[in-house]
């Protein structure tokens, strides 16, 4: 399956950004365990830990500092709230920071992780109270902060049945076939989606569609 991930694709330019050198010790049981969990080599990890430890010497990413690099990446939007949202599903142990184990499984997922890796972090970016299952609430909560990032123009050329974040959260929900207060678990969240390319393209911030339009001309 060929999964643009736009969203990763920006994702992946915020994480960067966070990285340049100082030296610092890096456990033997991280490094093991980023290894076996990641695509990068110990090299590799080294010379991202130095460029972490650069940006943050905390050796942490604040929710602030999170949310200012987002923002410099879409000047003309308001990204704060899916900044926060996609913030909560990358602190794994929710202490309101981001440490180096969990940067590292942000990078690696946001730009090479494999189709389920992906989709068990969007069921996390859709479990807005971490409880395990997705509400029909949650969603329109994400939908909502994903609309916020498209401008009003780009609203307009969206097709009629999922101009407003009700209609698609609508359309997201019914794909499901949930009752209105039903819960989605992550099997059949990712099942879900794997099965419907439309519900994929539903689910994610997509580039806005004069962009696209722009990209294929230059292909041509
Ligand atoms: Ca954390
Ligand atoms: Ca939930």
């Amino acid at each position: 399956m060929q999964l643009s991930w736009t969203l990763g694709h920006n994702l992946k330019k915020v994480i960067e950004k966070m990285g340049n050198a100082k030296s610092g010790a890096l456990s033997k049981e991280l490094l093991e365990e980023l290894k076996m969990n990641t695509k990068y080599s110990e090299e590799q990890l080294y010379v991202w830990y130095q460029k972490f430890l650069n940006e943050c010497p905390t050796g942490r990413i604040s929710q602030e500092q999170f949310e200012s690099i987002y923002a410099s990446f879409f000047p003309d939007a308001d990204p704060k709230a899916y900044a926060q949202h996609v913030f909560r599903s990358f602190d794994a142990n929710s202490d309101g920071t981001l440490d180096f184990k969990e940067y590292i499984v942000a990078l690696h997922l946001t730009s090479s992780g494999k189709t389920v890796e992906k989709l068990e972090w969007a069921f996390a970016l859709y479990d807005v109270d971490r409880n395990g299952t997705i509400t029909k609430n949650e969603i329109h909560e994400i939908v909502k902060s994903i609309f916020n990032m498209i401008s009003k123009e780009d609203q307009k050329n969206l097709p009629d049945d999922e101009n407003t974040p009700e209609k698609r959260t609508e359309k997201i929900w019914d794909f499901f076939g949930k009752k209105e207060n039903g819960k989605i678990t992550e099997g059949e969240f990712i099942q879900g989606v794997m099965d419907n390319k439309n519900i994929l393209r539903l689910i994610q911030f997509d580039e806005p569609q004069k962009v696209q339009e722009r990209l294929k001309e230059k292909k041509q």
